[in-house]
């Protein structure tokens, strides 16, 4: 019975040692552990990770392995090292802040990339262990970013989905790390990488694009044979924990004594980990400000402020830490009174009966940071509040505020915005909160984090259909020597060639990529041969053809089969088209050119083409699409055709295309092998007219009606390397 199997670098448990030594095992809260609940506790289904401590001898970790056995848990074993360089290294100290725009704060360092290495190793080796084909694993969160293609490469086969609980930073961002390659190339083993909003989403697309190289069509990148899924699953939390909770009596005897010890002022409430992405100096900075500008509500409206340790052997949480204690120092001496504290501060964690009071007493919530992936603490202030009263104020900056529109969105940096907001929230009057609330709370009712785990899991089984379904069929050694055998045995073949991006590469200018020694070399012999009919099938205008090629026994489909010329004989048109259509197109052309620097226009007979290769990335793209839209809207009332080929549009006339030409020469030349290789998808039409039987090679990794896939280039012309000596 297939399994899945999920793994984080922590387990969601939380293992103490007592003074005396003793374990104790208690679950984690975290909204994670509840909602993958469903997942890990059933049937023999594990959750692997560490437990947060460093067994004393190995019966302590037999009976830590046994007692998590218990819960489906597998714990995997690192040292204090492996903690340093790895955990706090290189995923604390280089990938959190370039993830979170703190590029200053990051601390490259080539050991902590080798730890990082090491440790994702260790987890794969760990997880090889329990393992097996047709399996799903789930991988979460930025501690783990080369274990998908570690364990692809140990099973091909395996449901592999990948979760960034962090933000995923703009290419500008990403790029400044030396290991980008290495990284994406880690997460790309994945079958489906899920993020937290669109934006992560297309950040991730864009460096995978350009710093990997893939090619990426909408939200899939082609990696290799495989597909990979790319999309943007907002977290939800465990909705009916928070209700319950705010519900339950113990909460509101809580709530009463924190009102008593607040003597009723009212409350703006803060809570986060300690984390210099929370953005907590600025939010007190503004509070200070606040006081200043609205002296009326001193003495009538508190900062109840609850700081989760986090980090703090990491140097920056430690500078972090005392900024807030002197502001919050300041700020209370400044402003405090005997019966009024402006500031609460608690600098640990609470239980959650304390969290679902405070959450209950807050007429505001705060949520402020400077970049956060999601931010849960929001949605759970919200999901609290029973009588749909109190404002969240939130950071444009946090995942989750593309979700929740009706809180008052501040950008953080802009200290007046926040002053104002924390105004008008105190301001706000009770049907205006309950509107806005109710909103919001049924969003975050409906895309719970129950409703996410299903959400993912659905489309990672939905991409393993889509693979199938592309499938790309790589010419094997075994299919070679089929082709070989069917050509030797042939009297009469039928060979296609297409020219560009096929039996040569792409160079800048069109007119560089004129066949080289071995090419030609490749092509007389293939000619050579009596029973070979050999016709170089092409989008080129006919005299760089003719230049280059013409000399050889072969026949010439130009312009995308507009010229044909067959073996020995003169240059014949297809039919009879229209070329006035050119006159009104080419403006159109031209002013793409002069909008784009680098790009060029080709003229051909009966053809314009516009080129973009050399035009900046991402330029060339953006004004390609908007070219083709425009030239499609055109074409449709001319019958003209719009093609999207390798860094080109071209615009053609529509009764032309390769097909056409194919099947005249099908019908003209019999033979009883037939051959056809090309890279883009006006090939494609020479394909779909070839008998079944046909040798058909996509050159590229993309689908194709072709039979077979190669690479590249070099693989074709070693494919014909073969053909041409057996
Ligand atoms: C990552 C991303 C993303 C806090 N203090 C106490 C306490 N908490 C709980 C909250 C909430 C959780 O901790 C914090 O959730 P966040 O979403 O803010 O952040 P992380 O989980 O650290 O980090 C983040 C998240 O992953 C999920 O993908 O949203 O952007 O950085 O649930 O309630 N819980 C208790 N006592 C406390 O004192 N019991």
């Amino acid at each position: 019975m297939p399994k899945t199997i999920i793994v984080s670098n922590r387990l969601p448990v939380r293992v103490e040692r007592s003074e005396k030594g003793t374990l104790s095992f208690l679950p984690s809260e975290g909204g994670l552990a509840t909602g993958l609940g469903s997942v890990y506790q059933q049937g023999d289904n594990l959750w692997l990770g560490w437990t947060g401590v460093f067994p004393k001898s190995d019966e302590e970790s037999q009976t830590i392995y046994k007692e998590l056995e218990k819960e489906n848990m597998r714990p995997i074993v690192l040292t204090p090292k492996d903690i340093k360089l790895y955990y706090e290294g290189f995923s604390n100290e280089i990938l959190w802040p370039n993830f979170h725009y703190f590029p200053q704060y990051i601390n490259y360092k080539e050991s902590y990339w080798d730890a990082y290495q090491n440790v994702n190793r260790k987890f794969c080796n760990e997880l090889e262990k329990y393992v097996e084909d047709g399996d799903t694993v789930w991988i979460h969160d930025y501690q783990l970013l080369l274990l998908p293609q570690m364990i692809r490469e140990k099973y091909p086969e395996l449901s592999i989905g990948y979760f960034n609980h962090i933000p995923f930073p703009s290419y500008e961002m990403f790029r400044m790390l030396p290991w980008r390659k290495e990284l994406l190339n880690g997460l790309l083993g994945a079958d489906l990488v899920g993020f937290h909003t669109y934006d992560d989403m297309r950040h991730f697309l864009s460096s995978a694009s350009r710093l990997a190289a893939k090619s990426v069509k909408e939200q899939h990148v082609q990696n290799g044979e495989r597909i990979v899924l790319v999309d943007s699953f907002p977290m939800g939390i465990d909705y009916q924990k928070y209700e319950n909770s705010a519900a339950e009596n113990e909460t509101i005897l809580q709530e009463n004594l924190f009102r008593m010890s607040l003597q009723n002022k009212r409350v703006i409430l803060s809570i986060d980990r300690l984390d210099y992405s929370k953005g907590i100096p600025q939010r007190l900075k503004a509070f200070e400000k606040f006081l200043k500008k609205h002296a009326e509500f001193r003495n009538k409206v508190s900062l109840v402020m609850l700081v989760v340790p986090s980090r703090d052997k990491v140097e920056k949480y430690k500078l972090i830490k005392e900024e807030i204690d002197l502001l919050v120092g300041r700020i209370n001496g400044e402003f405090g009174m005997m019966d009024w504290t402006p500031i609460h501060y608690f600098y640990r964690s609470m239980p959650l009966t304390k969290l679902s009071a405070l959450y209950r007493i807050a007429d505001v919530a705060l949520v402020t940071p400077m970049r956060d992936g999601m931010n849960l603490v929001c949605k759970e202030y919200i999901a609290s509040k029973l009588d749909k009263k109190g404002v969240l104020i939130l950071s444009e900056m946090a995942g989750s505020a593309k979700e929740l529109s009706d809180a008052i969105l501040i950008n953080p940096n802009d200290v007046n915005q926040l002053v104002d907001a924390m105004y008008r929230a105190l301001k706000m009057p009770e049907e205006e909160q309950i509107h806005r609330n109710e909103i919001m709370q049924k969003s975050l009712k409906r895309y719970n984090v129950h409703h996410w785990v299903d959400v993912f899991m659905s489309n990672l089984k939905k991409i393993k259909t889509t693979q199938k379904a592309l499938e790309i069929k790589s010419l094997d050694e075994n299919d070679t020597q089929h082709l070989l055998a069917d050509y030797q045995k042939a009297e009469q073949r039928l060979i296609f060639l297409d020219y560009d991006g096929t039996l040569t590469s792409f160079k800048d200018d069109p007119a560089a990529a004129f066949p080289d020694e071995e090419l030609l070399s490749i092509l007389k012999k293939l000619t050579d041969d009596s029973r070979n009919h050999v016709v170089m099938i092409t989008g080129r205008g006919r005299s760089p053809m003719e230049e280059w090629v013409g000399h050889l026994p072969m026949s010439l489909i130009c312009e995308h089969g507009l010229w044909l010329r067959a073996i020995g004989g003169e240059w014949k048109k297809l039919k009879d088209v229209d070329d006035n259509w050119k006159k009104e197109i080419h403006p159109v052309l031209d002013s793409y050119v002069s909008r784009t620097p680098g790009s060029f226009i080709e003229v051909k007979d009966y053809s314009l083409v516009w080129h973009f290769r050399k035009v900046e990335v991402g330029l060339g793209e953006l004004r390609s699409r908007e070219l083709t839209s425009h030239l499609k809207y055109m074409a449709r009332d001319r019958h003209l055709q719009v093609l999207e080929g390798d860094m080109v549009v071209e615009i053609k006339n529509f009764e032309v295309n390769k097909g056409v030409a194919t099947r005249k020469w099908l019908k003209k030349y019999p033979a009883d092998f037939h051959f056809a290789v090309g890279d883009d998808w006006t090939d494609e039409d020479t394909f779909g007219a070839l008998p079944e039987s046909a040798y058909t090679i996509k050159v590229g990794v993309q689908s194709s009606r072709a039979r077979f896939n190669v690479e590249s280039v070099d693989d074709v012309r070693a494919l014909l390397g073969e053909i041409v000596v057996s």
